[in-house]
């Protein structure tokens, strides 16, 4: 009988800690959404951004339409979610640490370089991936940045001019979003 009752106390405590635990660790899930509501009309779309803990990865899942048919098309976080001119009073490329721009899989590279995002036959590009460096707080935070979506192919920084080590030779910007706080 007294086995019995430590039994079940034990349990009920260890219920208690564990949704403690998890409601802990609900509270760190941060989630943000970007709208491509800014630049071309024909462009249109949005992005879902997840992250577990300040220092786990940003997933992005969401769906972008009116697109280059059959084209890769650069994809950055830029500094700023300033779009009074469109998507060009939005800044350069996310860059709180003054390098050069890279590849999402570079060392040296800025926070927002996402690389590109690959268009199908239909103009229509899921987007479906992970990145690190960028965040939804502190120091690497996007939240009231903005996605740009470029004209043509982000060359990583590997074109072997100057404009390739500024902006990947990306081109003119068709689209953009800010970056919010999900609802
Ligand atoms: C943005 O800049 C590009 C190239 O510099 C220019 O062609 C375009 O008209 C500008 N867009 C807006 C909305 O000012
Ligand atoms: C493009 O659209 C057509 C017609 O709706 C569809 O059948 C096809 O599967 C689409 N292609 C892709 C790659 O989704
Ligand atoms: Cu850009
Ligand atoms: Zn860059």
């Amino acid at each position: 009988m007294k086995m019995m009752r430590s039994f079940f106390v034990t349990v009920f405590f260890l219920a208690c800690y564990m949704s403690l635990v998890l409601s802990f660790e609900r509270a760190l899930v941060k989630k943000a959404i970007v709208v491509f509501n800014v630049g071309s009309n024909l462009i249109h779309g949005s992005l879902e951004l997840t992250q577990r803990s300040p220092k786990s990865f940003v997933s992005i899942s969401g769906v972008i339409y009116g697109l280059n048919p059959n084209m890769k098309q650069g994809f950055h976080v830029h500094e700023s979610g300033d779009v009074r001119d469109g998507c060009n009073s939005t800044l350069s490329h996310f860059n709180p640490h003054q390098q050069n721009h890279g590849s999402p899989s570079s060392y040296h590279r800025h926070v927002g370089d996402l690389g590109n995002i690959q268009v199908d036959c239909n103009g229509t590009a899921v987007v479906n991936i992970w990145y690190t460096m960028i965040s939804l707080s502190g120091e690497h935070s996007i939240i009231g940045r903005a996605f740009v979506i470029h004209e043509k192919e982000d060359d990583l920084g590997k074109g072997g001019n100057e404009g390739s080590l500024k902006t990947g030779n990306a081109g003119s910007r068709v689209a953009c979003g800010i970056v919010g706080i999900s609802s």
